[in-house]
């Protein structure tokens, strides 16, 4: 029985949803994910969402640094305004408490566009905005030229965030450190390979193995 508990609670964290291909074809209802779990329904919006461009995208074949990517030429090209968001939507289906793991994203930029973010979970139905869960920038070099090219990785643990079943939410990411008075117009950033990873609920696996355990008691009594 302990051995079924380890195995169930160490399972890791899995894929919830991931946009690489960007294959959606109404940007107006948010950009479909090109897999996403029956458990929920996700979307990406934001006044961070530009265009699908098909003469870019990462090709390192990992969603931040987690492995699964496709990692075609397709990818999101954003608008430059600091401040420029998107917002990864979640309504949780499954009937239980999800827990998150990880935000996983690929980016890049050229010229004087916006490098630099910030993530929150802003939980919709119980009006709650979180503390930051992670910054960083994103860099470019010579080899980053914004077109194919091999992205950098970000990984963002948001293993802090629940979403009960029912409930809807957003990851937000804020893309900052754009230098609007340079001009070069030709600039832009770019984000691929995102990903939302699900911590497995230790509980389930626990409640699993004590039913287990019970049924084997039963099972002695008789
Ligand atoms: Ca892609
Ligand atoms: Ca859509
Ligand atoms: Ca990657």
């Amino acid at each position: 029985m302990t051995a079924i508990v380890l195995t169930s609670a160490s399972a890791g964290a899995a894929t919830l949803a991931s946009w690489d291909s960007w294959s959606d074809s109404t940007t107006a209802d948010g950009l479909d994910s090109d897999f996403s779990t029956a458990l929920v329904t996700t979307t990406i919006t934001g006044t961070a969402v530009r265009d699908i461009v098909t003469n870019r995208g990462s090709t390192d074949e990992t969603f931040g640094t987690l492995v699964g990517a496709v990692s075609d030429t397709q990818a999101l090209r954003m608008n430059k305004p600091d401040g420029s968001i998107l917002e990864i939507n979640v309504e949780n289906n499954s009937g239980a408490t999800l827990t998150f793991g990880q935000l996983h994203f690929d980016g890049v930029f050229t010229g004087d566009s916006i490098r630099d973010f910030d993530v929150v979970f802003v939980n919709v139905t119980a009006a709650t905005t979180s503390a930051s869960l992670g910054s960083g920038s994103i860099t470019t070099d010579t080899n980053d030229v914004g077109f194919v090219a091999d992205y950098d990785d970000f990984d963002v643990d948001v293993s802090s965030i629940s979403l009960n079943d029912g409930e809807v939410g957003y990851f937000q990411i804020t893309f900052d450190g754009g230098q609007p008075t340079g001009a070069a117009i030709n600039s832009a950033s770019t984000i691929d390979s995102v990903a939302v990873t699900l911590i497995p609920e230790p509980s389930s696996a626990v409640l699993l193995g004590l039913a287990c355990l019970g049924m084997t008691s039963r099972r002695r009594r008789i």
